[in-house]
């Protein structure tokens, strides 16, 4: 395994496959697929599914721009490179210590805006500090692979959670980029502690907004109160397992309430969602959270669900083969196992669930190829990397 990881990196200039490939027109000339393992799904589902890899506890995937090839992270530490049109999958080394358990372990992956000449990738993971204490780590690298293995070189981290906190629990850590590529944001768990997502003088329970190499970005509304504060963009958020913007460049959340009050947000700058002060769901005690109320002076959601759909993560849909859901969300859910299709309304701040798919497993993540197919990702130890096609006409 040493060797392995030893050629990947020792000779990255002649095995970056990855930029080398890729072009500005390429998406429409990335090749098929091979076939799947069928996989059946329910009678009326829009859906037609195949199994690819087989992935322990999977929690991210992404789509290589040029190439069509994947990058999935699993919670455990590990990562796979998968190549569509061959079947051909290899491991990536040169992946971080991350603290594993409970929710937290390796988490998002995403392809830097400008990947096909820097070949950068960003990851973030949960990482272990003093005695039990954790916090939520982004970091940044550059991927390249030979025949045998991939792996990610000179692994920079450029942010983290503060404080690091005694709990497993409410990472969030997901990755969305600015619509012109020049900042990127991070959503960052409220660390099941409540609170914190209230006070700007923390980062938890917040979307940050940063340049590229991590540093807090120009113009942030609580730019005036320094470290950490200058990196929020957002706040009183909890859980925030979505961070997409719509093809019309606004960012959305998707987040976990607690006994119910899972929610989508329209994410405007300084705007304060609420937790713990409001939530439409209850304590898991049992005791009462006041729901949102129009005087509350909270930016309301777009829309909630109670009893809850458990999110794992969303996209939105700008793809063919799907013609009538473009411009919709799509939300993988592990709670309910399902492909959660909603419309959202930027003008209104406003949304509506529109469908539920029925999958077999809790779905933890979900990405559109090229084509407009859709890759998601199961959640369990046994899970799997399914793709999704349109079901045959009856
Ligand atoms: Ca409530
Ligand atoms: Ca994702």
């Amino acid at each position: 395994m040493r060797n392995l990881f030893l050629a990947a990196t020792l000779f990255p200039a002649t095995i970056a496959l990855a930029s080398c490939d890729a072009t500005a027109a390429g998406d429409s000339a990335v090749p098929d697929p091979v076939a799947g393992t069928p996989v059946e799904l329910d009678a009326g589902s829009p859906f037609t599914a195949q199994a690819y890899l087989d992935l322990k506890e999977g929690w991210a995937v992404a789509v290589e721009p040029g190439t069509g090839n994947l990058i999935i992270t699993e919670k455990g530490g590990t990562a796979k490179y998968f190549q569509p049109a061959t079947g051909t999958v290899r491991e990536i080394f040169g992946m971080p210590d991350v603290a594993y358990g409970g929710q937290g372990g390796l988490g998002d992956v995403a392809f830097a805006p400008d990947y096909a000449t820097s070949g950068i990738i960003y990851l973030s993971w949960a990482k272990a500090d003093e005695g039990s204490a954790r916090r939520a780590v982004a970091g940044r690298g550059t991927f390249s692979c030979n025949e045998e293995a991939c792996a990610v070189s000179d692994l920079t981290q450029i942010w983290q959670q503060e404080p690091a906190i005694e709990s497993f629990g409410h990472f969030s850590h997901k990755f969305a980029f600015a619509p012109d590529g020049q900042h990127l944001f991070i959503s960052s768990g409220d660390r099941m502690q409540g609170d914190p997502a209230q006070d700007t003088s923390n980062n938890l329970g917040k979307v940050v907004r940063l340049n590229l190499d991590g540093s807090p970005a120009a113009g942030n509304p609580f730019a005036d109160q320094g470290s950490p504060s200058d990196q929020i963009w957002s706040y009183g958020h909890r859980n925030l397992l979505g961070l997409q913007f719509d093809p019309d460049g606004q960012l959305w959340d998707l987040e976990h309430g607690p006994r119910g009050g899972d929610e989508i947000n329209k994410i405007e700058p300084g705007a304060n969602y609420g937790w713990p002060v409001r939530s439409n769901g209850i304590n898991y005690d049992g005791s009462d959270i006041p729901d949102h109320s129009e005087d509350d002076g909270f930016t309301k959601p777009a829309i909630f669900w109670t009893p809850v759909i458990a999110p794992g993560d969303m996209i939105f849909y700008r793809g063919d083969m799907f013609p009538d859901w473009k411009g919709q969300a799509l939300i993988a859910a592990l709670g309910t196992t399902n492909i959660v299709r909603v419309d959202t309304d930027a003008a209104t701040g406003t949304a509506t669930e529109e469908a539920r798919y029925a999958f077999p497993q809790r779905l933890r993540d979900i990405a559109e190829a090229a084509d407009g197919s859709l890759w998601v990702v199961e959640d369990t130890p046994n899970g799997r990397l399914l793709r999704l096609t349109p079901a045959a006409a009856e």
